[in-house]
């Protein structure tokens, strides 16, 4: 299904779509080049992922040699030499002065503008992000090259085979499916798109979301709103399965209370059932 294409967001939308109109004055497209950022942030220490999987979702990878910190202007440079590789969550506080090009309350809905915005950039050349929901309303602001995006409901968690470790990541690569490995994704409706400079695509909490970028891309995205609430939290839990509940209790007792270490896989932060442990008891 295609993810339909509006010129502003309407009140009350709680499914996905695409924003032509919405970014009024900002104009980011016109200056947030890979120069600009490499001349004014250029001494900024960044994270860059790169040599990442070309077809496989991130998430079934370590991180073995495919992490290193760098200034963000040699991370420019490297990138515009070498494929798949990504500067990914950059949180824009961290950029001084950039906060001036762009006001994200006036995009978010107003009954929300109380709540708290969290904005990130997204630098890379040639990225997939796996398949995952994330616990807030977002929108994915696209400022530099395309990206084809690819969506689906909450209600199908369990037909996208959730990461054993964290359910709120998937083992299946929209973008590149198999369906011999994962057979029940093939009955998954997915909602396709695709963003380019200027628009940006809105992501209800809970919605699964897989990105691409071909080329070159610069994004920055917005959490804002409330979380999804503990009773949500539980139905995606409830419907992951068996294979999940019983990991979860594992990663729970073994890296949790037993304090044994966990592997690191990219794009990923530690196990869930450790992460509730520490919650409940630090
Ligand atoms: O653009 C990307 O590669 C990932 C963005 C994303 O996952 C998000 O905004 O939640």
């Amino acid at each position: 299904m295609k993810i339909p294409k509006l010129k502003q967001l309407p009140k009350g939308q709680r499914t996905p779509c695409i924003v032509t109109e919405g970014l009024g004055a900002w104009s980011l497209e016109k200056k947030w080049s890979f120069d600009f950022f490499k001349e004014t942030y250029g001494d900024l220490a960044v994270t860059l992922n790169y040599d990442l999987p070309e077809k496989e979702s991130p998430y079934l990878h370590g991180l073995d040699g495919r992490v290193k910190e760098m200034p963000l202007k040699d991370a420019v440079a490297f990138m515009a030499k070498t494929d798949r590789c990504y500067l990914a969550q950059l949180d824009a506080e961290k950029f001084e002065g950039l906060e001036k090009d762009f006001d994200p309350r006036e995009l978010v809905p107003e009954s929300e503008r109380n709540s708290p915005i969290y904005t990130y950039l997204w630098i890379g050349k040639n990225t997939q992000s796996g398949l995952h929901y994330d616990y807030n309303d977002n929108f994915l602001i696209q400022i530099q090259g395309k990206k084809r995006v690819f969506l689906a409901p909450p209600k199908e968690i369990n037909a996208l085979y959730p990461l054993s470790q964290n359910f709120t990541k998937t083992k299946v690569n929209p973008n590149c499916p198999d369906y011999e490995k994962y057979p029940k994704f093939q009955k998954v409706e997915i909602w396709t798109g695709e963003i380019g400079p200027g628009e940006y695509l809105y992501i209800p909490r809970g919605w699964f979301h897989h990105i691409y970028a071909k080329d070159a891309s610069i994004s920055m995205n917005c959490w804002y709103g409330r979380d999804l609430n503990f009773f949500e939290q539980l139905t995606f839990f409830y419907r992951s399965g068996p294979r999940i509940w019983i990991n979860f209790l594992k990663d729970f007792v073994w890296h949790g209370l037993l304090r044994r270490p966990e592997k690191a896989r990219l794009f990923c932060s530690p196990s869930l059932g450790k992460l509730a442990f520490q919650k409940l008891f630090s």
